[in-house]
């Protein structure tokens, strides 16, 4: 799909002016919500102030990999998104996927491609066997801003060694729901759909890459990629792909949905790099949501004591 018209996600909107507008819609809601208009927003009442602590995710254990940082607090986390299949403003995921998906148990991954043991699972068959964990890391969006969410999850790797890839699975491919009636971002043609991404299978089998089912505490929302998706905290926020129906491993480099949208602008590692400017802006700096002062973005995001050996020998402008 190659467009000659902008799309709405190149529509330039400064990031301070896109940060803005969130804090306004934010403090309006609060006032609505105190003065008694909520039911005008139910799901945004709903994912601010609900407790909803589930027993499978008490007490878990907080992994050595996270950071120390100070967290973002769960209302950015869970109001301030990139969810296109739900909208592409910041504010559009938290009004219209909160009930998402709405048939939570159902929900069936399959993982197929080069390996010994295929199968297709539901949500909890999924994730039953592996011992779920807390991981605070540090998002950088490649729009960049930055937060630092604790996720509940468990390493990709677990899960892609009980399928055994064989010697061809040299990457792994990922893909999200794709369901129109559900997702209405679905209805216009802003991505190719479904979204793809993919992993080298060394990113994918190193320790640092999870599989989340959670965060704070809690279950995801729709908004932040109900009910399982990606975390790869040194790489651009994009590749982290929500609500994943599909893993696959393939021989070839997958193409992505942001490559096929743009591949000038979108490569296929995606590494936080300060050095690598975005054809349209500079990376070198973020600003931290919830802080004022923008920070310098690391080489990695920060992780490049757990991923720089990845990468060794490899041209990083050439291949970002
Ligand atoms: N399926 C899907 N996954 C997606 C996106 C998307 O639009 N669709 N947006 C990505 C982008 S650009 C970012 S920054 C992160 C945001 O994750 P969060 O909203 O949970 O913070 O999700 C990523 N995963
Ligand atoms: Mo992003």
């Amino acid at each position: 799909m190659f467009f000659r018209k902008q799309k709405s996600w190149e529509i330039a909107e400064s990031e301070v002016t896109d940060f803005d507008i969130y804090q306004n819609r934010r403090q309006f809601l609060n006032t609505s919500i105190s003065i008694g208009l909520a039911s005008a927003f139910p799901s945004m009442a709903l994912a601010a102030t609900e407790d909803n602590p589930t027993q499978l995710f008490k007490g878990l254990s907080n992994s050595p990999f996270s950071t120390e940082e100070e967290k973002t607090d769960f209302e950015s986390i869970t109001t301030y998104n990139n969810f296109y299949e739900f909208g592409t403003s910041k504010t559009d995921p938290a009004l219209n996927a909160t009930a998402f998906p709405d048939k939570f148990e159902s929900w069936k991954v399959v993982i197929d491609g080069e390996c010994e043991k295929p199968g297709t699972y539901d949500y909890d068959e999924l994730i039953k066997p592996f011992s779920l964990e807390e991981r605070i890391y540090r998002m950088r969006c490649v729009e960049g801003w930055s937060m630092v969410i604790p996720w509940i999850g468990f390493p990709l790797a677990d899960l892609l060694k009980k399928a055994q890839p064989n010697a061809n699975a040299k990457f792994v491919e990922f893909t999200t729901l794709y369901d129109p009636e559900q997702m209405p971002g679905q209805r216009r043609a802003v991505l190719d759909w479904p979204y793809v991404e993919g992993l080298r299978i060394d990113e994918a089998m190193n320790p640092l890459t999870l599989l989340s089912v959670g965060l704070y505490g809690k279950e995801l929302l729709g908004q932040n990629g109900a009910p399982i998706r990606l975390v790869v905290p040194w790489k651009y926020g994009f590749k982290s792909i929500k609500s994943i129906v599909r893993i696959r491993f393939v021989e070839k480099m997958p193409q992505t949905a942001w490559m096929k949208a743009n591949a000038r602008e979108y490569g296929f590692y995606s590494n936080v790099n300060p050095n690598v400017d975005h054809p349209r802006w500079s990376q070198a700096k973020e600003r931290r949501i919830g802080e004022f002062l923008k920070r310098k973005t690391l080489m990695f995001n920060g992780y490049g004591e757990q991923v720089a050996d990845l990468y060794a020998g490899m041209d990083l402008k050439r291949y970002f």
